[in-house]
């Protein structure tokens, strides 16, 4: 076996064991203690976050679980592995066309905090639409994450929603795009929740994240 297919092994492994909702954040102060390692997901609402989370731990409906409708302003952690090797992140969505400013504030400054003082955050995955690619919000926290200096992971969702030639155009535009972003990762991840598309990859980008 190549050492590729050695860590997609292991991390598979990982992610087919226990994964627990851990608890809801709606404010730093409910923070867990930062005691192990942390990988963050951040994308627009509806870019396909819920669907990502579930689709690499292998669980139907372990984010959605958690997620009391209406009530998006939090950071959600699940634990990985027995002992613990690993938090998962699930950030609050962005982008809502029709959120009230208070609401935007209010998240950028919980989400700001979190990243800039957060020492266990080993990556974060930022997620693209595929048939979008990166819009306007998603450049704003690339900004934050560049300023945060914490490394991030461009992810291209519902790959299988567009045509090969689009996704070659959006995948190129998108590599463009992350070679400005000084914590951007060059490597951008295509992938499909629907399809299991570039699944396992990401699982083992997200264990060498964790291991590095
Ligand atoms: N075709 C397709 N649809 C997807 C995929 N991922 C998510 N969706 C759909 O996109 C919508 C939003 O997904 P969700 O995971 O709830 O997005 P979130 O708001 O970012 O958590 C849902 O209707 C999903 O079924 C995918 O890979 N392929
Ligand atoms: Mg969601």
């Amino acid at each position: 076996m190549s050492e590729q297919d050695e860590l997609i092994e292991e991390a598979r492994r990982l992610f087919a064991g226990r994964v627990e909702f851990l608890l809801s954040a709606p404010e730093l102060k409910f923070l867990p203690d930062a005691d192990f390692p942390e990988v963050a997901f951040a994308g627009r609402s509806n870019v396909g976050k819920s669907s990502l989370i579930n689709a690499l731990t292998g669980r139907k409906s372990i984010a959605r679980t958690s997620v009391t409708p209406g009530r998006t302003q939090e950071l959600n952690f699940f634990e990985i592995g027995t002992p613990t090797v690993f938090r998962l992140v699930d950030m609050p969505g962005y982008g809502f066309a029709k959120a009230p400013v208070k609401v935007v504030e209010r998240w950028k400054q919980l989400v700001r905090t979190f990243l800039r003082g957060r020492a266990v955050l080993k990556r974060t995955l930022v997620l693209i639409d595929s048939r979008h690619g990166i819009k306007p919000p998603d450049e704003e926290m690339m900004k934050m994450l560049d300023e945060a200096a914490v490394g991030y992971r461009l992810v291209l969702t519902k790959a299988d929603k567009v045509k090969a030639s689009e996704l070659a155009d959006v995948l190129a535009k998108v590599e463009a795009q992350a070679r400005k972003h000084p914590a951007a990762y060059p490597v951008i991840h295509v992938t499909s929740s629907e399809k299991g598309m570039g699944i396992p990859e990401l699982r083992a980008a997200v264990l060498q994240d964790i291991l590095a």
